[in-house]
């Protein structure tokens, strides 16, 4: 058996929640914090048997998948004048650790 732990956005999470509970995965969803940009992400704690970790990864593939938004923005130059700008910034995808499990029970 495998424990599966997958941080997510927060803007993918509801759709892999769905498609984990559709794929008939157990998950426990937890709200977590990035430790670098400190802004809310979504981590899955999954407990599966070893053959179904591909499938599981093949769902959080597909469902929070990386992807380029624009994100608005304004330069302001010396104070005289402000001009709206925009960049592309990287948003979702997935980190994802497989651990062994040594014992599971359910008591
Ligand atoms: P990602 O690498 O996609 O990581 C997204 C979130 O996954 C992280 O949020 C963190 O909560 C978790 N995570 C990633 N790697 C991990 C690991 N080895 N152990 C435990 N948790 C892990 P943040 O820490 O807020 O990072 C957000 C994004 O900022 C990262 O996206 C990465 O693109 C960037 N980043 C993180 N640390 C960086 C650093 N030291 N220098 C430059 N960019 C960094």
């Amino acid at each position: 058996m495998k424990l599966v732990m997958a941080i997510v956005n927060n803007d993918d999470s509801n759709r892999v929640q769905k498609a984990l509970a559709s794929g008939g995965f157990s998950a426990t969803k937890l709200a977590t914090t990035g430790g670098f940009l400190m802004s809310g992400n979504t981590t899955f704690i999954i407990g599966t048997e070893d053959e179904r970790v591909t499938a599981l990864i093949d769902i959080l593939r597909i469902h929070s998948k990386r992807r380029y938004e624009r994100l608005e923005t304004v330069n302001v130059s010396d104070g005289s004048f402000i001009a709206p700008a925009s960049t592309e910034i990287m948003v979702g995808g997935a980190t994802v650790f497989v651990m062994n499990v040594e014992r599971f029970e359910k008591i």
